[in-house]
C-alpha cells in the first residue's frame, strides 16, 4: 500500500488497497490516525464489505435520519434520486452544503465518515475538506494564545432552526423538532489534541458554533468568522471530483467539508457511513 499526497494538498490517495480484500487494515487505521482525508479509487464493493471495511476503522453506527438508510441502517443514501413513487431514496438532494463538520453538536460525536461514490453527475461533482490542523498551525501567535482554553458552544437548534419551522412559525416536522428538543447545545473546546501525537487541532463549524463561553457575542462571532476565513483559504482545502467508484474517507474531528450544489436533472448517488472513531489514535472532541 502506497500513501501519495495529492496535488500538494493534506489529502492523501492511497494505492494498492482493495478495500474488499481488508489486508492493509492495520496500513490504513495507522495512516487514518495522521492524515485526516483518504482516497480510495475505482472500488467495487458490496454494502456488506462497506460495512466490514467501516468495521477495520472503529464502530459503524446507524444514521440518526432513518429515511437515508439502504438495506443496512449503518449505510445511508446521499442522493438527488427518486424511486419509482416519486420519493425521496436518500438525503439532501443536489443542493450546495456550505462548510460544516458532522456531528460537533453531539456530546459524544461520531467522527468517522466516508462517502462511496457509486453514480456521478456527467457535469461533474466536487466535494472540498479543510484541514483543521493546518487552520490551527497558520494561526498567528497571538490568535493562538488568545484560544489557549476557549470553549465553543455548538447548537444543533442553530444548524437546522431555518429547517423545522414554516413561514407561519408552526412546526413542520415533528422528528426534527423532536430531535432539537433532546440535543440541546453542547460545549466543545475549540482547540484538541492528537491523543498520541500531541499534534493541536482547530475544532469550529461555521452554522453550529453560535458563541464562546465567557465572551460577548459581538466579539465571539468576529473570532469564528476570522477562525473560519483562515480554515477556509484556498491553500488550506482539498477539492475531491467525483468519479465511480471513489471512496472518500475523513475525520471529522480535524476537517470541514463543503459541496457544491448539481444540477437536478443529472443523478447521483453516494453511500455514506458514519463510524465511531478509537479515541487512543484520533481526536474525538470531549464536553468542556
Ligand atoms: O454529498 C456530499 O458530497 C457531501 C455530503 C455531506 O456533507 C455529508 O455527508 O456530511
Amino acid at each position: 500500500m502506497e500513501l501519495l499526497p495529492i496535488d500538494g494538498t493534506f489529502a492523501r490517495e492511497v494505492r494498492g488497497a482493495n478495500l474488499w480484500e481488508l489486508a492493509s487494515g492495520d496500513a490504513i487505521r495507522e495512516a487514518f490516525s495522521e492524515h485526516p482525508i483518504l482516497v480510495f479509487r475505482r472500488q467495487a464493493l458490496t454494502e456488506d464489505e462497506l460495512i466490514a471495511f467501516g468495521r477495520v476503522l472503529g464502530g459503524p453506527e446507524a444514521y440518526i435520519e432513518r429515511s437515508w438508510h439502504s438495506s443496512k441502517a449503518e449505510v445511508s443514501i446521499v442522493s438527488n434520486m427518486r424511486n419509482a413513487l416519486g420519493d425521496p431514496i436518500g438525503g439532501l438532494a443536489s443542493k450546495e452544503l456550505h462548510w460544516h463538520t458532522d456531528q460537533s453538536y453531539n456530546a459524544d460525536p461520531v467522527t468517522g465518515c466516508f462517502l462511496y461514490a457509486q453514480v456521478v453527475p456527467e457535469a461533474g461533482s466536487r466535494t472540498s475538506w479543510a484541514n483543521l490542523y493546518g487552520a490551527y498551525e497558520a494561526l498567528p501567535d497571538r490568535l493562538k494564545r488568545r484560544l489557549d482554553g476557549l470553549v465553543g458552544i455548538f447548537s444543533y437548534a442553530a444548524r437546522t432552526g431555518s429547517v423545522i419551522r414554516s413561514a407561519d412559525g408552526q412546526t413542520v416536522n415533528m422528528s426534527y423538532a423532536e430531535r432539537i428538543r433532546s440535543t440541546p447545545d453542547v460545549r466543545h473546546p475549540l482547540v484538541n489534541f492528537h491523543p498520541q501525537t500531541g499534534r493541536k487541532s482547530l475544532y469550529i463549524d461555521p452554522g453550529t458554533v453560535t458563541g464562546i463561553v465567557g465572551m460577548p457575542a459581538e466579539e465571539a462571532q468576529d473570532l469564528l468568522e476570522e477562525l473560519r476565513d483562515i480554515a477556509t483559504r484556498s491553500g488550506n482545502v482539498y477539492d475531491h471530483h467525483w468519479r465511480v467508484g471513489d471512496l472518500v474517507l475523513w475525520d471529522n474531528a480535524v476537517t470541514l467539508h463543503r459541496r457544491d450544489a448539481f444540477a437536478d436533472d443529472q443523478n447521483r448517488l453516494m453511500k455514506r457511513m458514519i463510524i465511531r472513531l478509537p479515541t487512543d489514535t484520533h481526536i474525538v472532541p470531549a464536553l468542556a
